[in-house]
């Protein structure tokens, strides 16, 4: 195994120099195809694995805009089209100062693995830029907007690549990128997922990660016959994701104490309960406030600005018995892992994408506790948004308990998927396996029917 995994990391690290996160990313899932390419040595002919840590394809290209000032300004756009073994290519668009290259080739590597999870025919891809909304007027969002789909319009479509909304990019951003697209294709389609509800949008859509992943995390508990009702839970960000999470863990009975965003964490003892979390959604989604603000609002809630000099996450100090780290990758480090085990955490479903670098992994992975990589405990978004793509298909929506449902029933058979397939492996209770594993199967099977393309 670890020769396998040091050649294949050697390439990917001397082909792609610099993207960390994309080497990070490789490597956790190389580790789990290693077993594969033991059992079933078609794979390992045929460089499986080797094809799909290219992407097929790679659209780099320029955003200029003018602001509210009148100057120009210029940024990056990007979408990476990693695999389309098992469907069209799909996945979000992030847009955040932090967006490389090297960034988005992670996300869109997960997103194959997780799209492949889903049960639902959908490749992987990725793609955002490095434009920052924060403290941009309505206007410039709209024209930034606007801008980026000029160029990305060509390269996309409701059979060849559906973009959906992701860190910075929700249901403002996606309804600018769509009137854009519509106007340049001269045509209705779902070509975009996270629409509005009046224009195509699948009703349970904003919901789905926060949900999902709640469901997902009731599905580990219930396998040591455990349940969320009671459960002290720690969420960080507060944006889409972190906002259901709070909602769907109030409706199955938890509390959550923490939220966070780029700045700092509250922690309130008291507990997140539904009027608090309408306080944020309106202070996130229509002020586009700091958290900071939740701790004047509300008695007894200490806010911790963020200290980068501490070395670990005080948010993830707490005594809890679940976790949802929802904000952004690698806010988890070794020591952080270390204080949730020391402090009770027995199951940690990840909301965001890869938030946890692998020495954290190692440490859950050790402690023996349930614990959820994001490409199986968030994949509930890119599920409904799979969702999305057949009504659009049908002209037909369908009600908000059917998605939920359906939503229910996917995440469900995400975690079947998972456990099983780390049992078949030789690792049984390991969901970092399993989500690898499982994924990996049906896009490699797919690559091996479909011969070298
Ligand atoms: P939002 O933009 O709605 O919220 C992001 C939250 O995370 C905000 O609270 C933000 O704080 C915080 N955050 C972002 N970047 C950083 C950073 N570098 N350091 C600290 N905090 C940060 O995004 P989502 O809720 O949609 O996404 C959250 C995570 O979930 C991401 O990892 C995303 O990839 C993942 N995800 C999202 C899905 C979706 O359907 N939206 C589906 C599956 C996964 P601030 O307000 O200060 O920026
Ligand atoms: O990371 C993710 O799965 C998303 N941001 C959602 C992608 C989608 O196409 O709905």
């Amino acid at each position: 195994m670890a020769s396998f995994v040091d050649e294949i990391m050697a390439q990917v690290k001397a082909k792609n120099p610099m993207e960390k996160e994309f080497h990070q990313a490789v490597t956790e899932v190389a580790e789990s195809v290693a077993l594969v390419y033991d059992k079933f040595p078609e794979f390992r002919k045929a460089k499986v694995f080797e094809r799909m840590v290219e992407p097929e394809r790679v659209i780099m290209f320029r955003v200029s805009w003018v602001d509210d000032k009148g100057e120009i300004q210029i940024n990056r756009g990007f979408r990476i089209q990693m695999n389309s073994a098992i469907g069209p290519y799909k996945g979000g668009l992030r847009f955040h100062p932090s967006v490389t290259l090297g960034v988005l080739k992670f996300l869109a590597f997960e997103q194959v693995f997780k799209n492949s999870l889903t049960t639902l025919p959908m490749g992987g891809a990725k793609g955002g830029s490095d434009f920052d909304p924060k403290g941009k007027s309505d206007g410039e969002v709209m024209r930034f907007c606007q801008n980026f789909m000029n160029e990305l319009f060509r390269h996309i479509g409701h059979d060849t690549d559906v973009p959906a909304g992701d860190i910075g990019v929700g249901g403002r951003e996606i309804g600018f990128l769509f009137g854009q697209y519509k106007k340049l294709a001269n045509q209705f389609t779902g070509v975009l997922t996270g629409k509005g509800p009046a224009w195509g949008g699948a009703l349970i859509r904003p919901e789905a990660t926060g949900y999902g992943a709640t469901y997902f995390a009731a599905e580990m508990l219930a396998t040591r016959g455990e349940k969320l009702e009671g459960k002290t839970v720690l969420v960080s960000g507060s944006g889409n994701v972190a906002q259901y999470t709070v909602e769907k863990v109030n409706d199955l009975g938890g509390k959550v104490v923490t939220l966070s965003d780029s700045s700092g964490y509250v922690y309130d003892e008291a507990g997140i309960d539904a009027k608090k979390l309408k306080f944020i959604m309106e202070l996130k989604n229509e002020r586009r406030g700091r958290i900071k603000e939740y701790a004047d609002a509300f008695p007894g809630v200490v806010y911790t600005p963020v200290d980068p000099n501490l070395g670990y996450n005080p948010l993830w100090n707490h005594k809890a018995d679940v976790a949802f780290p929802s904000a952004t990758q690698n806010e988890i480090n070794e020591q952080d892992a270390a204080n949730m085990v020391r402090n009770g955490v027995i199951c940690v479903a990840e909301g965001a994408n890869m938030p946890t670098t692998l020495e954290g992994v190692r440490v859950f992975l050790d402690a023996g506790i349930l614990y959820a990589p994001g490409k199986a405990a968030n994949a509930g978004g890119v599920a409904v948004s799979g969702l999305e793509m057949s009504q659009n298909s049908m002209r037909l929506p369908w009600t908000r308990e059917e998605g939920d449902n359906r939503l229910r029933g996917i995440m469900k058979s995400i975690h079947k998927t998972c456990a099983t397939t780390a049992e078949q492996f030789g690792t049984p209770g390991n969901y970092v396996n399993g989500a690898n594993i499982g994924g990996f199967m049906k896009v490699g099977r797919a690559m091996l029917d479909q011969g070298v393309v």
